[in-house]
């Protein structure tokens, strides 16, 4: 063999192209070595080609599970052009291999038909193959990995016109190893649904956001999955909601010290708080003076402050919890419609109340409250993969010292400072665009998901008066008649608070049949008299409150010489704000720097964005 011939090693499951390819291997001298099948063909078409038995001398073997792993492959394809590599082949007669061309057994397609066996899969997994292409990859700076058909004309074109260049030997090189990667991810996913303990690294699920997504499943790829399921079976939205709730109430206890409690709906929080002591109003607005041993419970306190805050959306909620749920937290959990509670433990007492909850398929999740997830988080969307370092920055009273107004003021109460760890810690949990309105160790209103922010500053403020109002003496006299369920006592206050009531019809006839005596509507200066008592309300922003400046100043500036788009510290002090916490740079900074000081209301600069998806 003269020593300037190159050599080819093939070996394709997919022969799509094989004879094009070889054609145009032979007309450029290259010395063709290929396994069983693959020679085959290109023997039949009358292109010389010799087995890999020439080589390696020694025959296929296993039925095909032996074809091309042998050292006189994997060394000529591996050996650099180093005098060491040299004679250890020229030991060996073995001589430098140049391009390997391969494609791998259809392991995806096998598994993907219906009732494949494990034998089955298994006769499918490549061996050889990714042995021949991880090889050549790896030795890219001098061997040709070809793993894709459509790649042969490009190669055989730059073939003829020498040789193939660096650049190219990166870029195949790159497949290479993405073709491998996926193949063996392809494996593990058949694998993992085979042999994984299920409910430990791996947990089917019914379905995922919709009923017609199917399959769908949680797991990770080393290690066991964070949480036990106790009872119940999880959906796919609930896991969703558990793990981003999870995280919330977690950091929360972690910057105030105090056990905390999240109220998800929709992946994002409904309500969250810590436990603060409730008064005799709390305790009847939030429908838990009947809890024994809420008093002495800071777990209870918090979770009846997060169920409370919004209690329609937190209808049917998942709830997270920072500590070991006892019974007075799970009392208030079975009295409540709600889907399920991942928590670090419960109290066996505890775990039989909410194992009783939806006739027993309650969800309960326990979470390892040691866990740490990795820095890195991927997700693919539309098919495409998006990836990102986790949103591990933390909030804590400290995130607050930068007051910009009022000027020279000094530091913020520890109230505030509170209240603004539990408003932005909310938000980092929150679907952006996010504002939350906080008070009392809990949120009062939080608006999510709106493309607006002065949407979201609205809709979280009419949700926070909501709140308020539900405190007025006239909500909490009311006379419901016997037998009124918790949720149509919720509906009911929320009709009356949010002046959604209407004057007459079914709508309002229902309305008043829960009643022993009907509650007045409230008028406009009533509600007014009401919210001016509200004050010490802060607000924290996942992002500028002044965005987008810009192009409103450009589009709408006034003539009056004001600037407009203020207006999300006009909306937010109506509901009694008197801090406001946001992160700054906006061109809008100086107009809403100056409304808020001629608001009276504390402007701190919090500086990290927490937007949110
Ligand atoms: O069973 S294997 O893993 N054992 C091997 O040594 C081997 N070498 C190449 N399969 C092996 N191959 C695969 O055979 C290649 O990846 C390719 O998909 C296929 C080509 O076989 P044939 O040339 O006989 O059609």
């Amino acid at each position: 063999m003269a020593d300037s011939q190159r050599i080819a090693i093939v070996s394709v499951y997919d022969k799509t192209g094989l004879l094009d390819l070889a054609k145009g291997l032979v007309q450029q001298n290259v010395r063709i070595l290929a396994s069983g099948g693959t020679a085959k063909m290109i023997r039949e078409s009358g292109f010389p080609v010799e087995d890999i038995s020439a080589i390696t001398k020694a025959p296929e073997m296993l039925a095909g599970r032996v074809k091309t792993l042998h050292p006189a492959v994997h060394a000529g394809i591996l050996a650099r052009n180093l005098a060491s590599d040299e004679k250890d082949l020229a030991e060996q007669n073995i001589d430098k291999v140049d391009y390997v061309i391969c494609n791998l057994y259809p392991f995806k397609d096998t598994v993907a038909k219906i009732n494949v066996t494990v034998p089955e899969a298994v006769e499918e997994i490549d061996i050889g193959g990714v042995t021949l292409i991880r090889a050549a990859a790896k030795n890219h700076s001098r061997v040709t990995i070809l793993s894709d058909p459509n790649d042969y004309a490009e190669f055989l074109k730059e073939l003829e016109a020498g040789e193939v260049q660096e650049s190219s030997r990166k870029l195949y090189a790159l497949k290479a190893f993405e073709h491998t990667a996926d193949y063996d991810a392809a494996i593990s996913d058949f694998f993992r649904k085979q042999y994984a303990a299920e409910g430990a690294q791996y947990l089917p699920l019914r379905y995922g956001a919709n009923p017609h997504q199917k399959p769908a499943s949680a797991y990770v790829k080393e290690g066991n999955l964070p949480f036990k399921v106790l009872c119940g079976a999880p959906g796919y939205i609930n896991l969703l909601d558990a793990l981003n709730s999870w995280p919330l109430v977690k950091e929360l206890k972690k910057a105030l010290g105090t056990p905390a409690a999240a109220s998800f709906k929709h992946v994002s929080p409904a309500g969250a708080a810590i436990g603060l002591p409730l008064d005799a109003d709390e305790r009847k607005v939030y429908m838990v003076d009947d809890i024994p041993g809420i008093e002495s419970s800071a777990l209870a306190q918090a979770y009846a402050r997060a169920r409370g805050a919004d209690r329609m959306s937190s209808f049917g909620d998942m709830i997270a919890l920072s500590d070991i749920v006892d019974v007075a937290t799970a009392s208030i959990i079975s009295k409540e419609v709600s889907d399920g509670v991942i928590a670090p433990g419960y109290e066996p007492a505890a775990l039989e109340i909410l194992k009783k909850k939806k006739g027993g398929k309650y969800l309960i999740l326990q979470m390892d409250p040691e866990y740490e997830p990795s820095k890195t988080e991927t997700r693919t969307v539309y098919g495409v993969n998006l990836t990102q370092g986790r949103n591990d920055v933390e909030i804590s009273p400290d995130s607050f010292k930068t007051i910009i107004t009022p000027k020279n003021s000094g530091q913020l109460s520890e109230s505030a400072l509170r209240d603004l760890t539990v408003a932005t810690i909310a938000i980092k949990y929150t679907q952006s665009n996010s504002v939350c309105y906080a008070t009392r160790g809990q949120v009062v209103g939080l608006g999510a998901g709106q493309q607006s922010r002065i949407h979201c500053t609205r809709l979280a403020g009419d949700k926070a008066d909501n709140w308020w109002l539900r405190f007025h003496p006239r909500v909490l006299g009311i006379k419901w008649k016997k037998g009124t369920k918790r949720p149509d006592k919720s509906n009911n206050i929320d009709l009356l608070v949010s002046g959604e009531l209407p004057k007459s019809g079914p709508e309002r006839e229902t309305f008043e049949a829960a009643f022993e005596e009907v509650p007045a509507a409230f008028t406009e200066e009533e509600k007014d008299e009401w919210m001016s008592k509200l004050t010490d309300v802060v607000v924290s922003s996942d992002a500028f409150v002044g965005n987008p400046f810009v192009i409103r100043l450009v589009l709408t500036a006034n003539s009056s010489g004001q600037f407009p788009f203020t207006d999300n510290v006009y909306r937010a002090a109506r509901s009694g704000v008197k801090y406001i916490a946001a992160p700054g740079g906006s061109q809008n900074d100086g107009p809403v720097f100056e409304t808020a000081e001629k608001l009276g209301v504390t402007f701190v600069e919090q500086k990290i964005r927490l937007f949110h998806h």
